[in-house]
């Protein structure tokens, strides 16, 4: 869904748009109010498979909006398929031995995908693992969002999440994991700052 959409023909402040479309969506809103603060909230099946087109093109564009992007590494809501996202060798349904890259290629790298782009003004990951990163990612998305305010362009915050029920471990074990492998599979770190 999208941010504040107060603007049209009903009151409300969050927009389902299809899977993969957010992008689109968000720019139409933020068009026709550049007034609001608006922001699409992404998994990586979303983003990165069935919507890689529209993410693509608005950050090209550079649209004035803000893209939260939630990189568990699975198609979670669907029940663990395998995401662009998902760790060669991490398992899923639809890759019961593990991701292999001869069958299925790599992990794809959003942040590094977009940062090599013009557009885009903002461009970080995040990981929410522990207390004093989740604080860090709260301050990257503040950042991205008063940019946005000031008129910037693109900004794109990607957190680094876990589930359990995919990942078939209890939600401690999935922090691990995640330190373990999926952060080094996806470095943390802000790859484009407009303001600097
Ligand atoms: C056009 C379209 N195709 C497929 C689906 C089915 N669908 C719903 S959620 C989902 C996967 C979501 O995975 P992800 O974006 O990674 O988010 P998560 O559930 O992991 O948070 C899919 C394929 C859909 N809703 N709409």
């Amino acid at each position: 869904g999208c941010g504040t959409l107060g603007m049209f023909h009903f009151n409300t402040d969050v927009v389902v748009s299809p899977h993969g479309r957010t992008p689109a969506v968000a720019t139409g809103a933020k068009r026709a109010a550049p007034g609001k603060l608006v922001f699409s909230y992404q998994g990586d099946g979303d983003l990165a498979a069935i919507g890689m087109a529209e993410i693509m093109h608005a950050a090209n564009r550079g649209e004035n909006f803000t893209v939260i992007f939630i990189n568990n590494s699975t198609y979670g809501m669907t029940g663990g398929q395998m995401a662009p996202t998902t760790l060669v060798g991490q398992k899923a349904t639809t890759a019961p031995l593990g991701r292999n890259p001869a069958e299925t290629g790599y992990p794809m790298k959003m942040c590094e995908i977009l940062s090599q782009l013009e557009a885009p003004k903002y461009i970080a990951r995040f990981a929410l693992d522990c207390p004093a990163n989740i604080l860090k990612a709260k301050k990257g998305i503040r950042k991205a969002f008063g940019m946005q305010m000031a008129g910037k362009g693109f900004t794109f915050v990607e957190l680094l999440s876990n589930c359990p029920t995919n990942w078939g471990m209890p939600a401690l074990e999935c922090m691990d994991w995640m330190r373990e492998n999926t952060m080094k599979v996806f470095p943390l770190g802000v790859f484009r700052d407009g303001d600097e």
